[in-house]
């Protein structure tokens, strides 16, 4: 590491773009249709194809069997979704995720990435020492439930599938879905009737 000092992160940004656009690499129409794709990727989506999973036995089969197209079915598709798999937690397995090679997530279902998945503190700790990090996080997981860590990758994008809060019988899927936060969605949380 030099000491020289690095600009922000928005005028680097800009200078790239600047210098792609100059070299005819990109357009600006490009960058524009990017955003505009990017503000329909959240985890909004992915909270409400939970939430039906949770109610709708026939969709969390079809969700667990392949993911790619349940999430597809309620218009959740498209660049960085094209081949997703759901991971179910159970009250004796707790799933994970994590890129350890960069930061990939399902974008349609999760959308783009927080910035400590990016970290190379969570990419690297969170495979060797899962509960520590989870509990770092706030997630306190009792010893007798098993973690296991997934390897989200180019080619496969997992979600998760997080354990429906007891005392929640009586709600409907907008309420399901408000429980379920991008972080119940990697794994490093569960569903909530606190958050959000
Ligand atoms: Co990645």
């Amino acid at each position: 590491m030099s000491d020289q000092k690095t600009a922000d992160i928005q005028r680097r940004t800009e200078a790239v773009k600047d210098q792609l656009i100059r070299k005819g690499l990109l357009a600006e129409e490009d960058v524009q249709h990017f955003l505009d794709l990017a503000e329909e990727w959240k985890p909004e989506n992915g909270a409400r194809v939970v939430a039906r999973a949770w109610t709708d036995p026939e969709f969390r089969q079809r969700l667990l069997d392949d993911a790619t197209s349940a999430c597809a079915e309620m218009g959740y598709t498209g660049l960085q979704g094209e081949y997703i798999v759901a991971l179910e937690n159970t009250p004796e397995l707790h799933n994970v995720v994590v890129c350890t090679q960069c930061s990939c997530t399902a974008w349609p279902v999760l959308g783009l990435p927080p910035d400590w998945y990016k970290s190379p503190e969570y990419r690297a700790r969170v495979v060797r020492q899962p509960r520590r990090v989870l509990s770092e996080m706030g997630l306190e997981l009792s010893p007798d439930i098993g973690v296991r860590v997934w390897e989200t990758s180019a080619e496969t994008r997992y979600m998760v599938i997080p354990l429906r809060p007891s005392g929640t019988e009586a709600l409907g899927v907008d309420d399901l879905s408000a429980l379920v936060t991008r972080e119940a969605l990697i794994g490093v949380a569960l569903a909530s009737q606190c958050e959000r």
